[in-house]
């Protein structure tokens, strides 16, 4: 394990960071929002610009608002906040799949897709309210002279409305996910199983673009992609269909992750509704029956971690990912699950603050470990930030100030990385990476 040294650690090094920190977003910036990483990723996404309007706050009041209305406003008739706003101007061989393939606007008309925009048709993670919510608190005079909540709570509502009503396909009260990019992490092994039941379509049918700029053993294999755009095309071809006819899905998920956001976000939603003179006790209502459901459908006290529920088996997945540790966000866990948590985040399973500094995204013990590879093993800077919240809201103070500090240390010393090696803090995947600068920003205000 390596010993704090970085620099979080004297005042130069925080201030050189800062600034590190504010060229990537203002590089990263488009005039409407920011991409993840001009090469990799040169659209908007839907939880990386949320992450970003955290970390811009910071920096300026008025872009991190704007950066989640421009995301809000290609929300989908439904409600559905899509995961990809593609922007016009980008050549469409630059990233897979494109406006072509997603063909939001005639596919995803039913749907209630924008018709002025071309977006994906799936989902991820709900970090918008809170993320609005924490963008109002950086200036509430700036935020009220603007009409900023106002305007975004009815977009919030709505989208929070089509997750839980479009989305709890099990029925117990959370929200599935369709799609191993709807949870935001990929390639992680939570998904192999369920992903067996789908075919993939012959890699020779499309071309990864990604691979023009990451290495092949930093991403997800030809294998995984077959299953995502069989998946995908699927759900396209269904006019984007969550239910009805023809409603089956051939992999639908709970994944903790997504839920413990949703349930924080709607914490959130309750505080900008009480702001803006609307209702908060619905939203208060849900955020507290969130939390009931994940508990009842997807705590193993066992092991002391959340799992996945594979719906078309409805059973837990075995797989140890840490989506199930992100629950720790939500105000109002009961306290035995805090604590259970805290303990398996030090754990064998995850090493924090004893074999590594800074979380993996998967279990550390698990036959699928790669600390090299995508979800499947690597520290992210963005689940990090949670579990950061998560320990210092319960009042694990001085391990949210050591996990602060790892992630401070490695966000300097990897250029920005989208994600590093959990051991070595080396740097993997690309540089320069929005979310890593933003939520640095954060960490270091
Ligand atoms: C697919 C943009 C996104 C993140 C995801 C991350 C990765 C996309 C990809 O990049 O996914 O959505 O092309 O691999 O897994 O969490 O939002 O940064």
């Amino acid at each position: 394990l390596t010993r704090p040294h970085g620099p979080a650690h004297t005042p130069q090094g925080r201030t050189a960071l800062r600034r590190a920190a504010r060229r990537v977003l203002l590089h990263n910036w488009t005039g409407t929002s920011t991409v993840p990483s001009h090469g990799l990723y040169p659209h908007q996404w839907s939880w990386d610009s949320a992450f970003v309007a955290i970390g811009l706050r910071h920096l300026s009041v008025r872009r991190a608002q704007r950066e989640l209305e421009t995301l809000t406003a290609a929300q989908w008739g439904d409600g559905r906040v899509p995961h990809i706003v593609f922007n016009r101007a980008v050549p469409l061989g630059a990233y897979f799949p494109s406006p072509d393939f997603w063909r939001s606007s005639t596919a995803g008309a039913a749907a209630g897709a924008p018709q002025e925009v071309e977006t994906s048709g799936i989902v991820q993670p709900p970090v918008h309210a809170l993320a609005a919510w924490l963008v109002h608190e950086a200036d509430p005079a700036a935020s009220r002279r603007r009409g900023f909540l106002p305007r975004l709570y009815p977009r919030l509502a709505a989208w929070h409305r089509y997750l839980a009503d479009r989305r709890d396909l099990g029925g117990g009260g959370l929200a599935a996910v369709l799609h191993p990019w709807e949870p935001g992490m990929d390639n992680s092994p939570c998904w192999d199983g369920p992903l067996q039941r789908v075919e993939p379509v012959p890699a020779s049918t499309f071309r990864r673009a990604d691979l023009d700029h990451g290495a092949a053993s930093d991403r997800p294999t030809d294998l995984d992609y077959g299953r995502y755009v069989r998946l995908a095309a699927d759900y396209r071809d269904r006019g984007y269909r969550d239910g009805g006819p023809g409603g089956a899905h051939a992999f639908a998920v709970e994944d903790p992750g997504t839920n413990a956001l949703f349930a924080a976000s709607e914490h959130a939603l309750a505080r900008i509704a009480a702001e803006v003179g609307a209702a908060p006790g619905p939203h208060v209502r849900r955020a507290e029956a969130l939390t009931d459901a994940l508990v009842t459908r997807l705590w193993d006290a066992q092991t002391g971690v959340f799992r996945c529920r594979d719906l078309r088996a409805d059973a837990l997945v075995p797989e140890i990912g840490v989506g199930g540790l992100i629950p720790l966000l939500v105000p109002g866990l009961p306290a035995d699950v805090v604590r259970a948590l805290v303990r398996t985040a030090a754990g064998p399973h995850f090493g924090l603050g004893d074999t590594v500094r800074m979380a993996p995204s998967y279990d550390l013990a698990g036959h699928a470990f790669d600390p090299g590879r995508y979800w499947r093993g690597p520290a992210w800077f963005n689940v990090n930030w949670l579990l950061e919240r998560g320990l210092r809201q319960h009042g694990y103070t001085d391990r949210a100030d050591a996990l602060r500090d790892a992630a401070l240390d490695a966000a300097g010393g990897s250029g920005f990385a989208e994600y590093v090696d959990p051991y070595s803090g080396e740097a993997r995947g690309t540089r320069d990476f929005s979310w890593t600068a933003a939520l640095a920003l954060d960490l270091l205000a």
